[in-house]
């Protein structure tokens, strides 16, 4: 009877996780499509790269018992908004609010919550879109709304993001403050070169609409 109980409840767990490799693969599928028809439309791709990820099995536990959450599917279905993560890179600061109306505008997607650390940035520089989306997605028992955790940024907001993550495991969460001082100033510069390189984009596409694609080249040159 133990063994039967144990392979009902390895089950219920992989399929459960099996839900969220799902979700994203829905919201995968999605963007490709509108990276294609933007493209093709556009002639201009707004997404560098999507990455995403099932958070692990090892990672929800260590949360649920931090947070005080009972094992059991529901209450961690409830209470973990970050299983499924889908981060999304973009070039300009524009394009991040542009993509975040096209989840919700064409996908449909409906957005429990969103959190702007571009408008709003965290005391230690942290800059990112985040969005907690509801993704139906559909089992052989039925459809499942399914939570998952959309951020998006610049690539200057990943490179700083993806480096700050590294030193803050590196000096196991206590970063000595010179190093702090120095990531907010390197978070300050990431952002003023965000804020350049928009306003270049800007410059060339005004040449672009009124003298021709050939006159941008023509610069170029
Ligand atoms: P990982 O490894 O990326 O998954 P939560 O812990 O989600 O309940 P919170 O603080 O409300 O609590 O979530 P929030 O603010 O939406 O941020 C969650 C995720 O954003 C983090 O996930 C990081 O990916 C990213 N993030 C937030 N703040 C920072 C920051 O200061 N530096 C960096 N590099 N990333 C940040 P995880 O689970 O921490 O990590």
């Amino acid at each position: 009877i133990q063994i039967e109980q144990f392979k009902k409840m390895k089950n219920e767990v992989t399929r459960f996780m099996m839900m969220y490799q799902f979700a994203l693969n829905e919201l995968e599928t999605k963007i490709e499509i509108l990276k294609e028809e933007f493209q093709f439309l556009h002639d201009y791709n707004p997404i560098e790269h999507t990455k995403s990820r099932v958070k692990s099995l090892e990672s929800i536990m260590r949360k649920i018992s931090r947070k005080g959450v009972p094992f059991v599917l529901e209450d961690i279905k409830g209470h973990i908004k970050d299983i499924a993560g889908l981060r999304i890179t973009c070039s300009f600061i524009t394009d991040i609010y542009h993509i975040r109306d096209m989840l919700t505008n064409q996908f449909g997607l409906r957005v429990n919550e969103e959190k702007d650390y571009i408008g709003n940035p965290k005391p230690n520089g942290y800059r990112s879109l985040h969005l907690l989306v509801e993704v139906p997605v559909f089992m052989s028992d039925g459809q499942e709304s399914v939570c998952v955790e959309i951020q998006i940024r610049t690539i200057a907001m990943d490179f700083w993001a993806s480096l700050e993550h590294k030193i803050f495991y590196k000096y196991n969460q206590s970063v000595p403050a010179s190093l702090l001082q120095e990531l907010k100033e390197a978070s300050d510069s990431a952002n003023r070169l965000d804020l350049q390189m928009e306003r270049l984009h800007r410059e060339i596409s005004v040449i672009k609409e009124t003298q021709g694609d050939d006159s941008v080249e023509e610069l170029t040159q």
